[in-house]
């Protein structure tokens, strides 16, 4: 091996790439090997192998020259892990695959797309799963002996107009008299604002045979909880308003005045920009999320998407109007798995 070639592997650290490729040619020739690159707070850092070198230890596996095999695994394995190292980094910096791509054409955002992926440190696991991996691991998820209908206690649902807060409310009260009793149950109305509201919820109480009230102000409101104290669970069904309404304000302190915990009912096939503009009105205030109208919907990342960035804790699913059929808890592999399979439906 010559004088310019006795370095084998070596971290050249520079002001710039220009600058460090110029060393590692002086060093170790043209045809020096970059194994890896990173920047640095100075500048660069470019690990390189030389040429000769890389060659000699594939001329000694092949002729079988005395070698000493420990070493050479060693070196072998350190190769590999540089290689290994160097595909990694190459992921972490390459540009946005046709995958990823495609997710976001699915409704997720950028940002949360590559800070998902550049978590990704499996090669062996395709984008799309990794994907779903990270969804499933952040999304937070009431779990069946926490839901509102296992513990009880006192839950308005609010949200914006026709989302499904009146059938969901129904479809709830359903499920809370067959765990406790109709008797043990309370229905209130405070959505005095649009005609037949209360006899909508009204028709649903007389048919699960429960107690229904209707409240306009805060005074009427703790009234009618004081006499309803008795109760396992009573659900409040609130005026539907949008998330710009001046009143929703005015509807939530009434509420947490008189301990009211909110579920945030959100129609899954909402808009990405009324999503975050509902999310940043109710999100820090609300117990737990459903989302509604997922039959309707066709891709579940704009909603998704929102959910995660605004840490919402997800409840319920309602995906029909039957009453009280259309309501589960939330699956997550199955949330997951549509996230996941409709982008690939969409994209065929
Ligand atoms: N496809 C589908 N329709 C639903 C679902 N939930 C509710 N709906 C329908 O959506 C419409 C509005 O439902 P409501 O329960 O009245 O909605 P709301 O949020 O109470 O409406 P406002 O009180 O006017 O704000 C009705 O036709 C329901 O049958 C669902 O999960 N899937
Ligand atoms: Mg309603």
């Amino acid at each position: 091996m010559s004088e310019l070639t006795t370095i084998k592997i070596k971290t050249y650290q520079a002001r710039s790439v220009k600058e460090a490729l110029q060393q590692i040619r002086t060093e170790m020739g043209e045809n020096a090997v970059i194994l890896s690159n990173q920047s640095t707070s100075n500048g660069v850092s470019i690990r390189a192998a030389n040429p000769e070198y890389l060659k000699q230890i594939e001329q000694q596996n092949i002729s079988g020259i005395e070698i000493k095999p420990a070493k050479i695994d060693q070196e072998i394995q350190e190769l590999k892990k540089m290689i290994y190292q160097i595909k990694q980094q190459n992921v972490k910096d390459a540009p946005l695959t046709v995958t990823v791509k495609k997710l976001m054409q699915n409704g997720w955002s950028p940002n949360l797309v590559q800070n998902f992926m550049k978590k990704k440190n499996d090669l062996s696991i395709n984008d799309i799963d990794w994907f779903g991996k990270m969804i499933a691991y952040n999304l937070k998820v009431t779990a069946v002996e926490n839901s509102i209908v296992s513990r009880g206690g006192t839950y308005a649902l609010i949200g914006p107009t026709g989302v499904g807060k009146t059938t969901t409310l129904a479809k709830l009260a359903a499920k809370s008299v067959f765990n406790y009793g109709a008797q043990n149950v309370g229905l209130i109305s405070m959505d005095y604002y649009r005609i037949g509201a209360f006899e909508q919820l009204k028709i649903y109480g007389q048919m699960l045979n429960i107690d229904t009230h209707s409240a306009r102000t805060k005074e009427d409101l703790s009234g009618i909880l004081k006499s309803m104290h008795n109760k396992k669970i009573v659900l409040i069904d609130t005026i539907g308003m949008s998330q710009r309404d001046s009143r929703v304000d005015e509807q939530m302190k009434i509420l947490q005045e008189n301990n009211v915990k909110s579920l945030l009912c959100i129609d899954a096939g909402t808009q990405i920009d009324a999503l975050n503009q509902i999310a940043n009105k109710y999100g820090k205030t609300v117990h737990s999320t459903i989302l509604t109208k997922l039959d309707e919907c066709i891709t579940l990342g704009n909603v998704l998407d929102v959910v995660l960035r605004h840490q919402l804790r997800l409840e319920w699913i309602t995906n029909g109007q039957r009453v009280p059929e259309d309501i589960h808890l939330i699956n997550k592999n199955y949330l997951v798995h549509r996230a996941i399979t409709q982008q690939q439906q969409n994209s065929k």
